[in-house]
């Protein structure tokens, strides 16, 4: 064999490893965190600014935090910085914490930064030029390291840094809503991320990965079983699952919470009460939270889904919500722990508008719960609908904290499949301004506790995490991830800055790449809410497994879980009347605001349906009748589903090929689903209407019976 033959062999073999290799890291595992290469024209002076590592000082977190700067540093730069005990070159990173003595002696303005807070500043150390990333804490170290990253993915310069960080909210938390048979409910990304069976002796590597994912957008806390709870995971095995989690996640910052049930002292405690005013009952989850604290010390606490959809709770006893919560609050309390209180209740055996009654419970209760309670409020009164108003509760709480809660995993949003951005949609809520104090007092505002002066505050989302390669079920869905984290981190920053890092980060920081794809996820929510639910519409999927449209079921066991009860429509007209001449829901809201929602000419359109029972022949702000502009709506959707398969078709480019492909097929999928969404939807409100289809429309491809009878009973994400 010549040695040119032999050089050719030994190049083509090196070739198909790196690009095996990459084939294998580009399946969406890696999420945000890919780390490769930069240009090479920008390499360079990049370089220039990370040539040493300094760790100031010494902890597990710390350790993590030097690690991924390694680990980053190295891929985005094609060099591993030499790890140095001090600043003796040019080009220097220092990471530490306000307390290491390295970092002290630069004399930085490190007040008020808190555990969590960091700066990154470009300084001069011995003379040499570095850029000091320096926690007010470990965490904030850890958080810093990632943002520092950051800088690169998204090319941005490493000169004259000087930034300073601190989260606006405490508690940053993903809810998980999985089971202990590793299903998950509304999950739609495999099994749970948790194998329980192996744990605690087995630690997959995810749980590692899971948590670095997290703690790159700030979340600092994880709970890590569903909602509907069952008691068992309070029990000793299932406990010493949990704190090997823990363990894991602590050098992450991040803590371990439970859901917890509330009828636990029967169902596992032998007791024959759950009364939360009983002793017995009291001294019972006294214990259990000392048993808990003693295998994780660092618990954060529980939260509790409590008199809704069946669940146990203190009613059950004739007692209140607060009764119930202030019971488990005590028992935590003396370990430092929180309750995070649900407030999504509703019950059919109540009159009232199902939008209407968790203010109605919980807003007489304000002032009465402990102060390590926070109540978790949904986004809006209903339940994670593509367009909800937000949520009354918001701001009629002032001696009460609220947290708030949104859905990352997309029960009402077409699952895995659609590519729906949710940036937007948080954003929306966010900035919603409730007029309790005045215009500008945002929901923002409550939720940070800046609007009430409260030091308890939080955020939490409904992951959308499980066993699969790319984590989330999609690709684009990691970008609802990523974008609850940086929101709750800081409310303010903006769904179209958010998806723009996270697609940068995530594909390729090139602008023929970023900008259109960009603009194709601001756009996305929207049109799924044009295709599903247009016009302030809502709660219109199919029954159990909400996959697909069913505006015509009306018979479910519960008037509260029939389409027909949100619509409202007939011969005459749609909508739900929630004004004076109807349930009233618009009085919960501060007077300005109410104000805006009654008047029919005044409300924003997006709502129009939510808050008013309108004719057909209602004349819209686009001169159009009400009928034909719903009509265009459906259309407008199922169009920008086409354009969004377009825009991604022509970046082929820039993509990898499987992520590619895995993306242009959901697309087509989305495609399909959305003109299911429009025909059925339209031969149903035909079927009540009467009318024709407005001109330059067609027609649905089949009758209203075709719809009708598609069933789907084995549809993911079930709840049983
Ligand atoms: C609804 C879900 C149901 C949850 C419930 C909740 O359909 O699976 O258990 O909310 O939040 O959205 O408790």
């Amino acid at each position: 064999m010549t040695r040119a033959l032999l050089a050719a062999m030994i190049a083509a073999a090196l070739f198909l490893t790196t690009a095996a290799g990459a084939a294998k890291a580009e399946d969406g595992y890696d999420l945000w965190l890919r780390y490769p290469p930069v240009e090479a024209d920008a390499a360079a002076d990049y370089r220039a600014s990370a040539t040493l590592l300094v760790v100031a000082g010494e902890s597990a977190t710390l350790g993590v935090a030097a690690d991924e700067l390694e680990r980053g540093l190295s891929g985005l730069l094609g060099a591993t910085p030499e790890r140095a005990g001090a600043v003796s070159r040019d080009g220097a990173v220092l990471v530490g914490r306000a307390g290491d003595a390295a970092v002290a002696a630069l004399g930085l303005d490190l007040s008020g930064l808190g555990a969590e807070g960091y700066v990154i500043r470009s300084v001069i150390m011995d003379g040499r030029a570095a850029t000091v990333i320096a926690g007010g804490g470990d965490a904030g170290a850890l958080y810093g390291a990632f943002h520092f990253l950051r800088l690169i993915q998204t090319r941005q310069a490493l000169t004259n840094l000087d930034i300073r960080e601190a989260p606006a909210v405490n508690l940053r938390l993903l809810n998980h809503w999985d089971n202990l048979d590793r299903t998950v409910e509304r999950g739609y990304a495999g099994q749970s991320l948790w194998d329980w069976h192996k744990l605690p002796d087995h630690l997959d590597p995810r749980y590692t990965d899971y948590a670095r994912a997290n703690a790159s957008i700030g979340i600092n806390g994880t709970v890590i079983n569903n909602v509907n709870t069952d008691a068992l995971s309070l029990t000793g095995p299932w406990l010493e699952k949990a704190a090997a989690l823990a363990g894991v996640f602590r050098p992450y910052g991040i803590r371990v919470y439970l859901s917890a049930r509330f009828s636990a002292p029967v169902e596992i405690g032998g007791l024959d009460t759950a009364d939360p005013l009983d002793p017995r009952v009291q001294a019972w989850w006294r214990a259990k939270a000392d048993e808990i604290y003693a295998l994780i010390p660092d618990f954060g606490g529980f939260l509790v889904k409590a008199n809704s959809e069946g669940q146990p709770g203190p009613q059950d006893y004739g007692r209140s919500h607060a009764d119930g919560a202030n019971m488990l609050a005590d028992a935590v309390a003396p370990h430092g722990g929180v309750v995070m209180w649900r407030a999504f209740v509703y019950d059919d055996g109540v009159p009232t508008d199902r939008a209407m009654q968790a203010w109605d419970e919980f807003v007489p209760l304000d002032g009465q719960f402990r102060d390590n309670v926070i109540v978790q409020v949904k986004n809006g009164p209903i339940d994670f609908q593509p367009r909800e108003p937000f949520h009354p509760l918001f701001g009629a709480t002032p001696e009460t904290p609220l947290m708030m809660e949104f859905q990352i995993t997309k029960e009402y949003l077409g699952f895995a499949t659609h590519l729906a951005y949710l940036g937007p949609l948080y954003e929306e809520v966010l900035d919603a301004d409730t007029h309790v104090r005045g215009p500008g007092s945002t929901v923002a505002e409550v939720v940070d506790g800046s609007l009430f002066g409260h030091r308890l505050t939080g955020m939490a989302g409904v992951a959308n995490t499980g066993s699969d390669r790319n984590w989330s079920g999609s690709q684009f869905d990691q970008a609802n991830w990523y974008v609850f984290g940086r929101l709750a981190w800081d409310p303010g920053l903006g769904a179209e800055a958010i998806a723009r890092e996270w697609a940068a980060m995530t594909f390729t920081p090139d602008p023929a790449f970023v900008e259109p794809v960009t603009a194709m996820m601001m756009g996305s929510r929207e049109a799924v809410v044009d295709y599903m639910t247009p016009l302030g519409l809502n709660h219109l999927m199919a029954t159990g497994h909400h996959y697909g449209p069913g505006p015509w079921v009306d018979d479910l066991p519960r008037a509260d879980w029939n389409p027909t009860y949100f619509h409202r429509a007939d011969a005459e007209g749609i909508g739900f009347d929630r004004t004076a001449s109807g349930s009233n829901a618009v009085s919960q809201y501060a007077p300005d605001a109410t104000a805006r929602f009654a008047d029919p000419a005044q409300i924003d359109e997006r709502f129009l349906l939510w808050f008013h029972h309108l004719p057909w022949d209602h004349p819209m702000p686009s001169g159009r009748p009400l009928w034909d502009e719903l009509v265009a709506r459906y259309d407008r959707g199922v169009d920008a589903v086409g354009e969004m398969r377009r825009t991604w078709a022509g970046l082929a480019d820039h993509v990898d090929a499987r992520r590619h492909s895995e993306v242009a097929d959901f697309l087509a999928i989305q495609e399909d689903e959305a003109r299911w969404w429009r025909d059925s939807s339209i031969a149903y409100w035909r079927s009540l209407n009467g009318l024709p289809m407005p001109e330059g429309h067609a027609p649905p491809a089949h009758d209203l019976a075709h719809y009708r009878n598609l069933s789907f009973p084995h549809a993911p994400g079930h709840w049983d």
